[in-house]
């Protein structure tokens, strides 16, 4: 299984790959402005790297729960010259964009994201249209309702059931519209709209994501479904993290997408073994 990059490159999923999540939020990199966030932003990646992450995720909107929207402008500004900076100094190093806006997509590939990470699907205006333009691979993600509120009051009758649903349905929708089968990648959306039990629930049942036949990702790095279960503020994170992003290796995510890069690639590593061998 790969995808298919832009400039012909190719990222493997034969082995399990680590994306490194790089905010580009005003509470990430505190000067609000271009030129301390755009080194701190690249310190930061060349760190990732030598950990041992395989993608670098870049993201300018908050989702997290009770986040406002941002607005194109502003997250045009943050996200555009760092993936550009980044290319200019890493020409075949991965790049997501962490993005729902279409113009940001756009502008993104234009300086060398290879990967649209969608957090809502490709459902907003216009995104759609861009992800076929560009024949890049692109992950769909489930949530319910919208950050500002999906905490609030999440439902479902039977959540696995109903995420694989949407994801099936937004893969057919993408299908139709001309991206390739091969570049989709599945994302239940941990923390998305769904409450603790939720989370745990899927991920118990990754297998059946898996099971689709498309690429999985998965994103549990110190959200609070790690917090919640076990009382721990997000510095504190990190065992539960590692345990998360174990779980999924063995249950077949073939992406996992985290904050702490060296101690999470060694736990894949265990995962590996012990699921292939030593010498594989
Ligand atoms: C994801 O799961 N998540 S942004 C709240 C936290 C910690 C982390 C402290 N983008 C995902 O990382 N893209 C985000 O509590 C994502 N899958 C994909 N594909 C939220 C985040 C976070 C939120």
């Amino acid at each position: 299984m790969q995808l298919q990059l832009p400039r012909n490159r190719r990222l493997d999923l034969s082995r399990t790959k680590l994306m490194g999540i790089l905010n580009v939020t005003p509470d990430s990199f505190s000067d609000g402005g271009q030129f301390i966030g755009q080194a701190a932003a690249l310190r930061q990646v060349q760190q990732m790297l030598a950990n041992g992450a395989d993608i670098i995720d870049i993201g300018g909107e908050s989702t997290r729960p009770g986040a406002k929207d941002v607005n194109l402008d502003d997250e045009l500004a943050r996200v555009i010259p760092v993936i550009h900076s980044i290319r200019q100094l890493y020409p075949d190093l991965p790049i997501s964009v962490d993005t729902s806006k279409a113009r940001v997509m756009a502008e993104a590939i234009a300086v060398g994201a290879d990967i649209i990470n969608d957090v809502r699907a490709l459902q907003e205006p216009e995104a759609l249209e861009v992800a076929v333009a560009a024949k890049v691979p692109v992950c769909l993600m489930h949530m319910q309702g919208q950050p500002r509120s999906m905490q609030h009051q999440p439902s479902y009758q039977q959540v696995v059931q109903e995420v694989l649903a949407f994801l099936q349905q937004r893969a057919e929708v993408c299908i139709a519209a001309g991206i390739a089968r091969q570049q989709i990648i599945f994302d239940p959306g941990f923390g998305f709209g769904k409450s603790l039990a939720h989370n745990y629930e899927l991920l118990s049942a990754m297998s059946q994501f898996v099971e689709t036949g498309y690429p999985v990702l998965a994103g549990m790095s110190r959200k609070s479904m790690i917090g919640q279960l076990l009382n721990r503020d997000v510095a504190e994170r990190l065992a539960g993290s590692i345990a998360c992003a174990t779980i999924a290796v063995m249950k077949g995510a073939q992406i996992i997408r985290v904050h702490d890069i060296k101690e999470t690639a060694d736990a894949i590593k265990i995962a590996q073994a012990t699921k292939f061998g030593v010498n594989a």
